[in-house]
């Protein structure tokens, strides 16, 4: 297994909760290292732009303006096989089909409000990482 990084975000659900500290324990106690970490609050064009993937899905403009509802905490997070493991620990989409102890388990709201992103494969964690960290941002 190789040491990867993926593209982690904490959304507005969490921060307005109060939930960074405990959702970061669970990446750390699930294996995972925080190398870079900021709390942006993004603007709609850049919450249109990341997740431009999604544009034709019914969902699109409630997702975006989710993702504008307050400040999100983008992180790049580092480990064994960390894209596939991040997505364990994250959790399904959806709460309601989440596995005991996952994020979205324990933190979610709804299918939309669910508290954390994940990239879903080398590719997009690059291209995810690039959209929102500069190299000298990243310290492993
Ligand atoms: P993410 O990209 O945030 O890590 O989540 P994911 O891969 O598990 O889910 P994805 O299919 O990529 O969807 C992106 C985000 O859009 C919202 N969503 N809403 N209302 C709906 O039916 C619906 N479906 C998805 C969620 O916030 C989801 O994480
Ligand atoms: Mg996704």
């Amino acid at each position: 297994m190789a040491v990867e990084r993926t593209l982690s975000i904490i959304k507005p659900d969490a921060t307005r909760r109060n939930l960074t500290g405990k959702i970061n324990a669970k990446f750390e106690d699930g294996g995972l290292r925080i190398v870079a970490q900021k709390r942006v609050q993004l603007s709609k064009a850049q919450a249109e732009q990341f997740y431009g993937v999604h544009r034709e899905r019914p969902f699109f403009n409630d997702l975006v303006s989710f993702m504008i509802s307050g400040p999100v905490v983008l992180q790049v997070l580092e480990g064994e096989n960390a894209i596939a493991r991040n997505r364990e620990i994250m959790g399904a989409t959806n709460p309601a089909n989440a596995a005991e102890g996952t994020i979205r388990k324990e933190f979610a709201e709804s299918i939309e409000a669910n508290s954390v992103h994940g990239s879903d494969a080398p590719e997009t964690a690059a291209q995810e990482i690039a959209f929102f960290f500069a190299g000298i941002e990243l310290v492993g």
